[in-house]
């Protein structure tokens, strides 16, 4: 396990991209506005939508642009980012490569694999790369509400009835689609499982099967603990010792946002972060974070042994932010001063 995080425990920093359906969408629905702040990845259960309406107001907004990929990997690398961990597929369940097992994804939609793209050009940038993948599947027939009883999954279409859906058959769906991921696309460096919720953890995604197929596959890999839920990271003693971790439920461990503040002393941890408050594109989000209080953060989280995950929300042709690009290279400029090389 050493062995495997040498990279990532000296990378300190790197770029999350949340890109999807969504992000054509933009936080507004119907021309009105969800919301502005937050979320906006999670826009089809904001308003309710079942998946055909969401398919038909988002699949013509979302058009990428030649060349997003190599914009992305050349604005990580200025920034100072080592890796790269990108939205394979976010819970609205729309999958980025050309798969085998769905028409809902990039390849039968776009008639092109992006994540071979987004590879690709991170590769040639020297970037590590980093697939985060979504168990929570709001798209898939068989995928099983009762795993989302929280959510307000209510309006739409006969997709909302769970009574007759078999979890197992969308876990084999899971498992296959991963396979996909791990074994089309050369060594991945990190895999980031999106999440589990309480009563839904672990083996009810076959993760013990999951996780050694992966490492079957990709022996490196990185893998983050949300197969297990998202653990409650501010339960720490007084001096920073994190109270659960289980080192079989992942490599690192994944604070959201708030940067625990004593740090996480034992155990590796990646602190990821949003710009503004969403992950996903909103036009509506003007909440952008200073280039100092960016800095600031990356200070505070690599002083306290974690990793900054920061991320940005591409618009629907994969164009980043000109805040972000903003923020992002105010960071490099910082970090090409003060930064080890
Ligand atoms: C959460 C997700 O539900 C959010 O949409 C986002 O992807 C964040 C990083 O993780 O659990």
């Amino acid at each position: 396990r050493d062995a495997r995080m040498e990279w990532w425990r000296d990378a300190r920093f790197g770029m999350f991209v949340h890109w999807g359906l969504y992000s054509g969408l933009a936080g507004t629905w119907k021309g009105k506005m969800v919301n502005d702040h937050g979320g906006m990845e999670w826009i089809q259960q904001r308003v309710g939508a079942d998946p055909y309406t969401y398919a038909a107001e988002a699949i013509p907004k979302f058009v990428p642009k030649e060349g997003f990929a190599e914009e992305w990997a050349r604005m990580a690398k200025r920034a100072g980012c080592r890796y790269v961990v990108f939205t394979t597929k976010h819970h609205d369940g729309f999958a980025l490569h050309d798969s085998g097992v769905t028409n809902y994804d990039a390849g039968d939609v776009v008639g092109r694999d992006l994540v071979r793209e987004i590879v690709d050009a991170l590769r040639a940038e020297g970037l590590k790369v980093g697939f985060y993948h979504s168990l929570i599947d709001w798209h898939h027939p068989q995928y099983d509400f009762k795993f989302m009883k929280a959510l307000p999954y209510t309006k739409g279409s006969a997709n909302v009835a769970v009574t007759k859906r078999d979890h197992g058959k969308y876990v084999d769906f899971l498992h296959a689609q991963v396979k996909e991921l791990m074994t089309g696309y050369g060594p991945i460096d990190v895999l980031w499982w999106d999440y589990s919720k309480k009563g839904a953890e672990g083996e009810a995604w076959r993760a013990t099967e999951l996780m050694k197929m992966v490492r079957a596959e990709n022996p490196a890999v990185i893998m983050n603990n949300r197969l297990y839920g998202i653990p409650k990271i501010e339960k720490h003693d007084a001096v920073g010792r994190l109270l659960s971790f289980n080192p079989s439920h992942g490599d690192f461990t994944t604070p959201e946002q708030t940067v625990p503040s004593r740090g996480v002393a034992g155990v590796d941890w990646e602190q990821c972060m949003t710009m503004n408050t969403t992950w996903g594109f909103s036009e509506h989000d003007k909440a952008w974070k200073s280039d100092e209080q960016l800095i600031r953060h990356l200070v505070d989280i690599s002083s306290k042994g974690g990793n900054f995950l920061l991320n940005i929300g591409p618009t629907g042709d994969g164009s980043i932010p000109p805040e972000s690009v903003k923020g992002l290279s105010a960071m490099g400029d910082w970090l090409k001063v003060n930064g080890e090389s």
